[in-house]
């Protein structure tokens, strides 16, 4: 049976589409319209009740299942793909998952909505300052993870959903919040990440998800915003 996957254009769910078109798994898409607020509806709240995108129905599952690095990992496991399949690399994977989770998602999301930490403008901008260089270390660290294997991807030799996870917070990272984001340049000397990102982009499967969101090239580097954004 089909996933459901609740989604808004460029918003996190972008990352469990492209795993989705990775796997060749069916799933239907169901927009929800941040735009007017719906995330926080009623009828969404059931399925995430903090009000977040992505959530993804499995039907094998007793419950919706929110959390985007959740869901990769839970995709990954069911479809024994986009993940080591070696014992051994288990830990290095979930460190990574988490780590992209964790740290660089988390601080991310304090970039993107300020207002819901600076007391006004002026704490806000001082706060986006205070992230941009804690964004750009997490990102130099991913740079050196891939100088110490070799790359091309961050487990090593083969594509996971750490990689779909890692570039869509660089392209975020371009693009919101619109007027404030890292600024042009601050991918200039993570060149392993670069061909990462290059190498990620020229994927069918890739193109296929953020296309199905109405984003078109470049995805990753000097990205374009949607065509119909949220934010
Ligand atoms: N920790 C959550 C964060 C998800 C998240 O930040 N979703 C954003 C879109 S990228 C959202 O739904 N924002 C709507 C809102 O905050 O009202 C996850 O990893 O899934």
């Amino acid at each position: 049976m089909a996933y459901t996957l609740f989604y808004s254009p460029d918003s996190a769910n972008v990352v469990v589409r492209m795993a989705l078109e990775e796997i060749g798994a069916p799933y239907e898409a169901l927009e929800v319209d941040r735009r007017q607020g719906a995330q926080r509806s009623p009828a969404f709240l059931k399925f995430n009740p903090q009000g977040l995108l992505p959530v993804l129905v499995d039907p094998a599952q007793d419950e919706p299942v929110f959390e985007t690095a959740a869901i990769l990992l839970h995709l990954a496991d069911q479809h024994a793909t986009l993940k080591p399949l070696l014992i051994s690399a288990r830990g290095r994977f979930l460190k990574w998952l988490f780590y992209l989770s964790n740290t660089l998602h988390a601080d991310l999301r304090m970039l993107f909505y300020t207002e819901r930490y600076g007391a006004d403008a002026l704490a806000e901008k001082a706060l986006r300052a205070r992230l941009h260089p804690r964004v750009l270390a997490h990102l130099a660290l991913l740079e050196a993870e891939l100088a110490r294997h070799g790359g091309p991807w961050l487990l090593g030799d083969d594509l996971s959903v750490c990689d779909l996870y890692l570039a869509a917070c660089v392209r975020w990272s371009q693009l919101y919040p619109r007027g404030d984001t890292l600024g042009a340049g601050s991918l200039q000397d993570l060149p392993r990440l670069l061909a990462l990102l290059h190498r990620l982009e020229l994927r069918a499967p890739v193109r296929r998800a953020f296309a199905a969101e109405g984003i078109a090239a470049p995805l990753f580097i000097d990205p374009q915003y949607p065509a119909k954004a949220a934010v």
